[in-house]
Protein backbone atom coordinates (compact mmCIF):
# COMPACT_ATOMS: atom_id res chain seq x y z
CA UNK A 1 0.00 0.00 0.00
CA UNK A 2 1.17 3.51 -0.96
CA UNK A 3 0.21 5.96 2.04
CA UNK A 4 0.95 9.54 1.02
CA UNK A 5 -1.23 10.93 3.24
CA UNK A 6 -3.37 8.34 5.07
CA UNK A 7 -5.92 10.17 7.46
CA UNK A 8 -9.73 10.76 7.18
CA UNK A 9 -10.36 12.72 4.27
CA UNK A 10 -13.12 13.37 2.04
CA UNK A 11 -13.60 14.73 -2.09
CA UNK A 12 -17.70 15.19 -2.39
CA UNK A 13 -18.64 18.47 -2.79
CA UNK A 14 -21.29 18.01 -0.18
CA UNK A 15 -22.97 15.68 2.87
CA UNK A 16 -21.06 13.73 4.75
CA UNK A 17 -19.48 17.05 6.70
CA UNK A 18 -17.75 17.72 3.74
CA UNK A 19 -17.83 20.51 1.27
CA UNK A 20 -14.95 20.61 -1.53
CA UNK A 21 -15.21 22.38 -4.25
CA UNK A 22 -13.34 21.21 -6.97
CA UNK A 23 -12.24 18.28 -4.93
CA UNK A 24 -11.35 14.38 -6.55
CA UNK A 25 -8.64 12.05 -7.55
CA UNK A 26 -6.95 13.08 -10.94
CA UNK A 27 -4.71 10.76 -13.24
CA UNK A 28 -2.29 11.53 -15.76
CA UNK A 29 0.13 10.25 -17.73
CA UNK A 30 3.39 11.36 -19.06
CA UNK A 31 6.16 10.71 -21.15
CA UNK A 32 6.72 7.61 -23.40
CA UNK A 33 6.99 3.97 -23.05
CA UNK A 34 9.47 2.71 -21.25
CA UNK A 35 9.88 5.96 -19.29
CA UNK A 36 6.59 6.91 -18.52
CA UNK A 37 5.69 8.69 -14.96
CA UNK A 38 1.31 7.64 -13.71
CA UNK A 39 0.52 10.36 -11.65
CA UNK A 40 -2.53 9.91 -9.26
CA UNK A 41 -2.94 13.55 -7.75
CA UNK A 42 -5.51 13.80 -4.66
CA UNK A 43 -7.16 17.23 -4.20
CA UNK A 44 -8.68 16.61 -0.93
CA UNK A 45 -9.82 17.91 2.93
CA UNK A 46 -9.73 16.89 6.09
CA UNK A 47 -13.74 15.74 7.05
CA UNK A 48 -15.42 18.08 9.65
CA UNK A 49 -12.45 20.69 8.49
CA UNK A 50 -12.12 23.44 5.91
CA UNK A 51 -8.82 22.74 5.47
CA UNK A 52 -7.57 21.93 1.84
CA UNK A 53 -4.95 19.03 0.45
CA UNK A 54 -3.36 18.76 -2.68
CA UNK A 55 -0.79 15.86 -3.02
CA UNK A 56 0.09 13.24 -5.53
CA UNK A 57 1.94 9.97 -6.26
CA UNK A 58 4.20 9.62 -9.01
CA UNK A 59 4.88 5.75 -10.43
CA UNK A 60 7.43 5.84 -12.19
CA UNK A 61 7.41 2.80 -15.18
CA UNK A 62 11.56 2.56 -15.08
CA UNK A 63 11.57 2.21 -12.01
CA UNK A 64 14.51 4.96 -11.43
CA UNK A 65 12.80 5.78 -8.64
CA UNK A 66 10.11 3.35 -8.39
CA UNK A 67 7.47 6.08 -6.94
CA UNK A 68 7.96 9.53 -5.41
CA UNK A 69 5.01 11.30 -3.57
CA UNK A 70 4.87 15.32 -3.93
CA UNK A 71 2.85 17.60 -1.60
CA UNK A 72 1.20 20.79 -3.38
CA UNK A 73 -0.32 21.91 -0.38
CA UNK A 74 -0.51 20.34 3.11
CA UNK A 75 -2.46 22.63 5.50
CA UNK A 76 -2.97 21.76 9.25
CA UNK A 77 -5.95 20.51 10.42
CA UNK A 78 -7.82 22.83 12.49
CA UNK A 79 -9.37 20.22 15.27
CA UNK A 80 -8.28 16.67 15.82
CA UNK A 81 -9.22 13.53 14.09
CA UNK A 82 -9.32 9.93 15.73
CA UNK A 83 -7.79 8.71 12.74
CA UNK A 84 -3.82 8.63 12.87
CA UNK A 85 -2.13 10.17 10.14
CA UNK A 86 0.07 8.22 8.40
CA UNK A 87 2.83 8.67 5.49
CA UNK A 88 4.42 5.70 4.48
CA UNK A 89 4.48 2.43 2.60
CA UNK A 90 3.41 -0.89 3.64
CA UNK A 91 3.07 -4.59 2.62
CA UNK A 92 2.29 -6.11 5.94
CA UNK A 93 2.92 -6.06 9.93
CA UNK A 94 6.41 -6.77 9.44
CA UNK A 95 7.34 -5.21 6.59
CA UNK A 96 6.69 -1.41 6.42
CA UNK A 97 8.13 1.78 6.09
CA UNK A 98 6.66 4.58 8.27
CA UNK A 99 8.13 8.44 7.64
CA UNK A 100 6.02 9.92 9.99
CA UNK A 101 3.06 9.91 12.59
CA UNK A 102 0.68 11.87 13.73
CA UNK A 103 -1.39 10.91 16.19
CA UNK A 104 -3.91 13.97 16.12
CA UNK A 105 -4.64 12.85 12.72
CA UNK A 106 -3.54 15.97 11.08
CA UNK A 107 -2.63 19.25 13.50
CA UNK A 108 0.99 18.16 13.36
CA UNK A 109 1.36 16.79 9.43
CA UNK A 110 5.05 14.96 9.35
CA UNK A 111 5.34 16.21 5.60
CA UNK A 112 5.10 20.12 4.38
CA UNK A 113 4.10 21.89 1.29
CA UNK A 114 6.18 21.62 -1.24
CA UNK A 115 8.29 19.41 0.04
CA UNK A 116 8.72 15.75 -1.90
CA UNK A 117 9.62 12.28 -0.89
CA UNK A 118 11.40 9.99 -3.20
CA UNK A 119 11.26 6.10 -2.86
CA UNK A 120 14.63 3.75 -3.14
CA UNK A 121 14.78 0.32 -3.14
CA UNK A 122 16.10 -1.60 -1.02
CA UNK A 123 17.31 -5.28 -0.66
CA UNK A 124 15.13 -8.36 1.21
CA UNK A 125 15.83 -10.22 4.68
CA UNK A 126 15.95 -7.21 6.65
CA UNK A 127 12.49 -7.43 8.72
CA UNK A 128 12.82 -3.96 10.60
CA UNK A 129 11.11 -1.34 9.37
CA UNK A 130 13.94 1.28 7.56
CA UNK A 131 12.65 4.52 6.35
CA UNK A 132 14.28 4.82 2.89
CA UNK A 133 12.13 8.39 1.62
CA UNK A 134 14.32 10.82 1.45
CA UNK A 135 13.38 14.74 0.16
CA UNK A 136 14.50 15.81 -3.62
CA UNK A 137 14.52 18.41 -5.75
CA UNK A 138 12.95 18.52 -9.28
CA UNK A 139 14.37 21.43 -11.18
CA UNK A 140 11.40 23.23 -13.44
CA UNK A 141 10.54 26.99 -14.66
CA UNK A 142 7.31 28.85 -13.07
CA UNK A 143 7.10 30.88 -16.47
CA UNK A 144 6.57 29.53 -19.65
CA UNK A 145 7.63 30.44 -22.84
CA UNK A 146 10.03 33.28 -21.12
CA UNK A 147 12.48 33.20 -24.08
CA UNK A 148 9.72 33.62 -26.58
CA UNK A 149 11.23 31.00 -28.60
CA UNK A 150 8.29 29.73 -29.99
CA UNK A 151 7.94 32.45 -31.56
CA UNK A 152 4.91 33.69 -30.56
CA UNK A 153 3.61 34.84 -27.33
CA UNK A 154 1.44 32.47 -25.87
CA UNK A 155 0.66 31.86 -23.19
CA UNK A 156 1.77 35.51 -22.55
CA UNK A 157 -1.32 37.44 -23.45
CA UNK A 158 -1.06 41.14 -24.69
CA UNK A 159 -3.31 43.77 -23.15
CA UNK A 160 -2.11 47.02 -24.30
CA UNK A 161 -2.75 47.30 -28.27
CA UNK A 162 -1.30 50.77 -29.03
CA UNK A 163 0.40 49.56 -30.56
CA UNK A 164 0.23 45.29 -30.25
CA UNK A 165 4.14 44.03 -28.73
CA UNK A 166 5.50 41.70 -31.12
CA UNK A 167 7.81 38.67 -31.02
CA UNK A 168 10.92 40.10 -32.25
CA UNK A 169 13.93 38.68 -34.08
CA UNK A 170 16.23 41.91 -34.20
CA UNK A 171 17.21 41.92 -30.79
CA UNK A 172 17.31 38.92 -28.56
CA UNK A 173 19.02 38.20 -25.07
CA UNK A 174 19.19 34.51 -25.77
CA UNK A 175 17.82 32.63 -28.65
CA UNK A 176 16.71 34.28 -31.57
CA UNK A 177 13.99 36.23 -29.71
CA UNK A 178 12.59 38.68 -27.70
CA UNK A 179 9.45 40.33 -27.29
CA UNK A 180 9.10 44.06 -28.06
CA UNK A 181 6.48 46.95 -26.42
CA UNK A 182 5.90 50.21 -27.73
CA UNK A 183 7.43 51.75 -30.76
CA UNK A 184 5.61 51.39 -34.35
CA UNK A 185 7.04 47.36 -35.11
CA UNK A 186 3.66 46.75 -37.53
CA UNK A 187 5.38 50.36 -39.92
CA UNK A 188 8.93 48.69 -39.23
CA UNK A 189 9.40 51.58 -36.26
CA UNK A 190 11.07 50.25 -33.23
CA UNK A 191 12.98 53.37 -32.25
CA UNK A 192 13.55 55.57 -34.82
CA UNK A 193 11.19 58.72 -35.40
CA UNK A 194 9.69 58.12 -38.35
CA UNK A 195 6.36 60.39 -37.62
CA UNK A 196 4.41 57.19 -36.60
CA UNK A 197 4.50 56.92 -33.20
CA UNK A 198 1.15 55.80 -31.38
CA UNK A 199 -0.76 57.73 -28.37
CA UNK A 200 -1.13 54.57 -25.84
CA UNK A 201 -0.02 51.76 -24.41
CA UNK A 202 1.52 48.63 -25.77
CA UNK A 203 1.84 45.70 -22.76
CA UNK A 204 1.67 42.55 -22.80
CA UNK A 205 1.93 39.87 -19.38
CA UNK A 206 1.93 36.33 -17.94
CA UNK A 207 -0.40 34.67 -15.31
CA UNK A 208 1.19 32.30 -13.12
CA UNK A 209 1.21 30.93 -9.04
CA UNK A 210 4.26 32.11 -7.23
CA UNK A 211 5.75 28.84 -5.73
CA UNK A 212 5.28 28.68 -1.77
CA UNK A 213 9.03 29.13 -1.35
CA UNK A 214 8.55 32.70 -3.40
CA UNK A 215 11.70 32.31 -5.08
CA UNK A 216 13.37 34.97 -7.52
CA UNK A 217 12.34 36.30 -10.99
CA UNK A 218 14.61 36.94 -13.57
CA UNK A 219 14.06 38.96 -16.96
CA UNK A 220 16.14 40.71 -19.30
CA UNK A 221 15.06 43.92 -21.10
CA UNK A 222 16.52 46.51 -23.50
CA UNK A 223 15.60 49.93 -23.87
CA UNK A 224 15.71 52.47 -26.37
CA UNK A 225 13.80 56.56 -26.48
CA UNK A 226 14.15 60.04 -27.75
CA UNK A 227 11.72 61.04 -25.16
CA UNK A 228 12.00 62.05 -21.63
CA UNK A 229 9.79 60.26 -18.50
CA UNK A 230 6.96 62.99 -18.31
CA UNK A 231 6.20 61.97 -21.88
CA UNK A 232 7.04 58.57 -22.70
CA UNK A 233 8.04 55.52 -20.04
CA UNK A 234 8.78 51.85 -19.90
CA UNK A 235 7.41 49.94 -17.01
CA UNK A 236 7.84 46.62 -15.08
CA UNK A 237 4.97 45.70 -12.66
CA UNK A 238 3.86 42.95 -10.70
CA UNK A 239 -0.22 42.84 -10.77
CA UNK A 240 -2.79 40.32 -9.39
CA UNK A 241 -5.01 38.43 -11.31
CA UNK A 242 -7.21 41.45 -12.26
CA UNK A 243 -4.71 43.93 -13.54
CA UNK A 244 -3.97 45.66 -9.79
CA UNK A 245 -0.81 46.87 -9.70
CA UNK A 246 1.39 45.17 -6.70
CA UNK A 247 4.56 46.39 -7.15
CA UNK A 248 6.11 48.50 -9.82
CA UNK A 249 9.49 46.59 -10.49
CA UNK A 250 10.51 50.06 -12.77
CA UNK A 251 9.08 53.12 -14.52
CA UNK A 252 12.07 54.40 -16.53
CA UNK A 253 12.43 56.60 -19.89
CA UNK A 254 16.13 54.98 -20.86
CA UNK A 255 18.79 54.07 -23.38
CA UNK A 256 19.99 50.81 -22.17
CA UNK A 257 21.54 47.19 -23.46
CA UNK A 258 20.14 44.05 -22.22
CA UNK A 259 20.05 44.52 -18.12
CA UNK A 260 19.26 42.25 -15.93
CA UNK A 261 16.46 42.56 -13.30
CA UNK A 262 16.11 40.25 -10.55
CA UNK A 263 12.42 40.33 -8.53
CA UNK A 264 12.16 38.74 -4.70
CA UNK A 265 8.66 36.91 -5.39
CA UNK A 266 8.65 36.35 -1.27
CA UNK A 267 5.67 38.76 -0.79
CA UNK A 268 3.87 37.41 -3.63
CA UNK A 269 4.38 33.55 -2.23
CA UNK A 270 1.65 31.85 -3.03
CA UNK A 271 -0.13 34.23 -4.66
CA UNK A 272 -1.53 34.14 -8.72
CA UNK A 273 -0.33 37.26 -9.81
CA UNK A 274 1.11 38.34 -13.12
CA UNK A 275 4.28 39.50 -14.70
CA UNK A 276 3.94 42.67 -16.83
CA UNK A 277 5.79 44.87 -19.49
CA UNK A 278 4.50 47.80 -20.56
CA UNK A 279 5.56 50.81 -23.13
CA UNK A 280 3.86 54.46 -22.98
CA UNK A 281 3.93 56.59 -25.94
CA UNK A 282 2.36 60.70 -26.48
CA UNK A 283 2.06 59.71 -29.69
CA UNK A 284 3.66 63.30 -30.26
CA UNK A 285 4.27 63.61 -34.39
CA UNK A 286 6.65 64.66 -36.03
CA UNK A 287 9.23 63.93 -35.41
CA UNK A 288 7.51 60.43 -33.65
CA UNK A 289 9.90 60.78 -30.08
CA UNK A 290 9.28 56.77 -29.77
CA UNK A 291 10.25 54.83 -26.83
CA UNK A 292 10.31 50.49 -27.04
CA UNK A 293 11.86 48.08 -24.53
CA UNK A 294 12.92 44.50 -25.84
CA UNK A 295 12.30 41.75 -22.77
CA UNK A 296 13.72 38.13 -22.69
CA UNK A 297 14.09 34.88 -20.75
CA UNK A 298 11.91 35.68 -18.28
CA UNK A 299 12.51 32.97 -15.41
CA UNK A 300 10.83 32.48 -12.13
CA UNK A 301 12.59 28.71 -11.38
CA UNK A 302 10.85 26.00 -8.79
CA UNK A 303 13.31 26.45 -5.90
CA UNK A 304 14.33 22.47 -3.96
CA UNK A 305 11.79 21.99 -0.99
CA UNK A 306 9.25 24.23 -3.30
CA UNK A 307 8.04 22.09 -6.11
CA UNK A 308 4.39 22.25 -6.64
CA UNK A 309 1.85 19.42 -7.50
CA UNK A 310 2.16 19.05 -11.03
CA UNK A 311 -1.13 19.69 -12.53
CA UNK A 312 -1.76 17.78 -15.54
CA UNK A 313 -5.14 19.28 -16.34
CA UNK A 314 -8.23 17.71 -16.04
CA UNK A 315 -9.12 14.05 -16.32
CA UNK A 316 -10.66 12.30 -13.61
CA UNK A 317 -14.25 13.20 -13.57
CA UNK A 318 -13.98 14.96 -17.02
CA UNK A 319 -13.48 11.63 -18.42
CA UNK A 320 -17.47 10.72 -18.09
CA UNK A 321 -18.23 13.87 -20.02
CA UNK A 322 -15.83 12.84 -22.83
CA UNK A 323 -16.99 9.33 -22.98
CA UNK A 324 -13.50 8.05 -22.55
CA UNK A 325 -14.23 4.48 -21.22
CA UNK A 326 -10.09 3.80 -20.07
CA UNK A 327 -9.97 6.63 -17.76
CA UNK A 328 -13.68 6.14 -16.68
CA UNK A 329 -12.82 2.59 -15.53
CA UNK A 330 -9.79 3.79 -13.55
CA UNK A 331 -11.19 6.68 -12.00
CA UNK A 332 -14.57 4.44 -10.78
CA UNK A 333 -11.46 2.01 -9.47
CA UNK A 334 -9.63 4.41 -7.92
CA UNK A 335 -12.87 6.20 -5.98
CA UNK A 336 -14.02 2.64 -4.74
CA UNK A 337 -10.48 1.75 -3.38
CA UNK A 338 -10.73 5.19 -1.86
CA UNK A 339 -13.78 4.43 -0.09
CA UNK A 340 -12.36 1.24 1.05
CA UNK A 341 -9.15 3.27 1.93
CA UNK A 342 -11.83 5.53 4.09
CA UNK A 343 -13.52 2.68 5.37
CA UNK A 344 -10.34 1.03 6.74
CA UNK A 345 -9.22 4.06 8.25
CA UNK A 346 -11.91 3.36 10.82
CA UNK A 347 -11.51 5.03 14.11
CA UNK A 348 -9.32 3.23 16.66
CA UNK A 349 -5.69 3.65 17.59
CA UNK A 350 -5.07 0.65 15.56
CA UNK A 351 -5.57 2.04 12.49
CA UNK A 352 -2.07 2.04 10.94
CA UNK A 353 -1.46 -1.80 11.77
CA UNK A 354 -4.82 -2.33 9.22
CA UNK A 355 -3.90 -3.18 5.52
CA UNK A 356 -6.02 -1.00 2.67
CA UNK A 357 -4.67 -1.87 -0.89
CA UNK A 358 -5.02 0.81 -3.11
CA UNK A 359 -4.41 -1.04 -6.86
CA UNK A 360 -3.93 1.04 -9.78
CA UNK A 361 -5.82 -0.81 -12.69
CA1 LIG B 1 14.96 34.68 -26.46
CA1 LIG C 1 7.05 60.14 -27.35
Amino acid sequence: MLAPYWTDQCTAEAGFGCACNGCGIFTATEGTAPNRVFYVEFRTRYYTNQALLDYEIALYENGAPPFRYVYGTVTPATTPNDSLLVVGTKRDDSFFTQYGCDPTGGQNPPVTSGQQLTATAVGCGTPTPTATASPTCTPGDVIVNGGFETGSFPPWVIDGHTNDPIVATNFAHSGTHSAFAGGNPQQNTYCEENNNEPLGDSSFYQQFTVPAGGGTLSFWHKDCTNDSIAFDWQDAYITDSNGNILQTIYHLCDNADWTNVQVDMTPHAGMTVRIKFLVHQDGFNPPGDTTGMWVDDVSLPRQCGTQTSVDKGPVSYNARQQGNHAYLKRMTNLKRNLQLLRRGLGSTATNRNKTAEISLQ
